[in-house]
């Protein structure tokens, strides 16, 4: 039955993992999956969620099935997070929030849903872009597009370029923009830049669809999702957020996300929803509890979300120590153009570091770093920097 089946490539990120675990090397660094790790080079398991689960452990609830959009108490928390508590939006019924099964998740059920609402709509997304985004969007039948976003020679954004592909998009393109920390490159825009993103957005009627899977890790909650907010007060009509818990709840594998859809009326929040729920039933049925109420319980008690807050901060402020501390030790080997890395938000740097020189850190230094260039900051530590900040100086010369 299946001869016909040939080998499919697989995930080159998850791929590398893949081969950074079978290196028997002392001392390896993989710097290419977007993951945080602690300084101790451990994915930290958080107080907050940690307090939660010891409650949970206690309790021994049974395990019953989820809505098809999830726990309540989640998708609540959820919407004020993302909105903001005080949204207009929110008050108004016009957002309709399904848990899904992690970020990806909630990307391949909006996708499903902009299908049946928008059958012949092409996607734009950024140039470069997290790859899945043009795996999903094309597995949902898209032909997706890209618009002008990196820029190599400043290590910035290439912003007239973006506003120039954005103004030539048919109106109901679906436009999926990076909330904040740029996936892969970690260039992100300005709120100013945003409000004239936000212009365009309108004045073209393109659909924005918001991928948040970084809240908290550049900046702060309600900062990072200025995106969101300033599309919320433009008076669009409509549009898409997906979030994830992935990396703000260090819950990677309990696959934590969330869909919003903006309706232009709660009534049209109220069909869509029910359409999204179709959708979800007629792929996985339910989401998964234990992640959901982790989540939950931490959003839902105001001690935990503080101390959640609190744990986020320290996440956020020991990405920028490592990429202070980069560029400063990159600077005392005498390569001192990576100043640009300081500037970078979030997990990921486009380091500028070619294929080739990716190769020789990975072959001599078993350093293990994306193709591109692309390298995750918060894999750095206080015992590996100096190794890769020297193996970096080497590959350069
Ligand atoms: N979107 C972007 C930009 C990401 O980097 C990730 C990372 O994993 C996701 C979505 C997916 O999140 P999740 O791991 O929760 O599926
Ligand atoms: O870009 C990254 O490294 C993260 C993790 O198929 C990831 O977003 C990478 C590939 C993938 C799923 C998650």
């Amino acid at each position: 039955h299946f001869a016909s089946v040939e080998m499919t490539p697989g995930d080159p990120i998850l791929g590398l993992t893949e081969a950074f675990v079978a290196d028997p090397r002392p001392g390896k660094v993989n710097l290419g999956v977007g993951i945080y790790y602690d300084e101790s080079g451990r994915i930290p398991v958080l107080r907050a969620v940690r307090q939660v689960e010891e409650a949970l452990a206690k309790e021994s609830l049974p395990r019953g099935y989820l809505p098809i959009d999830g726990l309540p108490a989640y998708t609540q928390a959820t919407q004020k997070l993302v909105f903001g508590p005080e949204s207009p939006l929110l008050a108004a019924g016009r957002v309709a929030t399904s848990q899904t099964i992690g970020g990806s998740g909630a990307l391949r059920v909006g996708a499903e849903l902009l299908k049946k609402a928008l059958p012949n709509a092409k996607v734009a997304i950024s140039s470069p872009s997290w790859e899945n985004h043009r795996v999903v969007f094309n597995a949902a039948g898209f032909e997706v597009v890209d618009y002008a976003y990196y820029d190599a020679a400043t290590h910035g954004v290439n912003f007239p370029g973006m506003l120039a592909d954005l103004n030539k998009l048919e109106p109901g393109t679906v436009v999926l923009l990076h909330a904040c920390c740029h996936n892969p490159t970690g260039v992100d825009l300005s709120a100013e830049q945003w409000k004239q993103v936000v212009a365009v957005v309108k004045d073209r009627k393109l659909l924005p669809f918001i991928d948040m899977a970084y809240q908290g890790f550049d900046k702060g909650i309600d900062e990072d999702a200025t995106a969101v907010r300033l599309f919320a007060a433009s008076g669009i009509e409509s549009f898409v957020v997906a979030n994830s818990y992935s990396k703000s709840f260090s819950l990677y594998g309990e696959r934590v996300g969330a869909l919003s859809i903006v309706g232009a009326t709660r009534d049209e929040a109220l069909r869509v929803q029910s359409l999204v729920k179709r959708i979800i039933r007629s792929i996985y049925s339910s989401p998964a509890t234990h992640g959901g109420a982790l989540v939950a319980g931490v959003l839902n008690s105001a001690e935990l979300r503080a101390l959640w807050e609190q744990e986020l901060t320290e996440m956020r402020e020991r990405i920028h120590a490592m990429r202070a501390g980069m560029v400063e030790k990159l600077a005392t080997h005498g390569a001192s153009q990576f100043s640009f890395i300081q500037k970078q938000a979030g997990m990921f740097s486009y380091s500028g570091l070619n294929k080739a020189q990716v190769d020789r850190l990975r072959e001599e230094h078993a350093i293990y770093a994306i193709g591109t260039g692309r390298i995750c900051v918060a894999a750095l530590n206080r015992n590996n920097l100096d190794n890769v900040v020297a193996a970096v100086a080497a590959v350069i010369r």
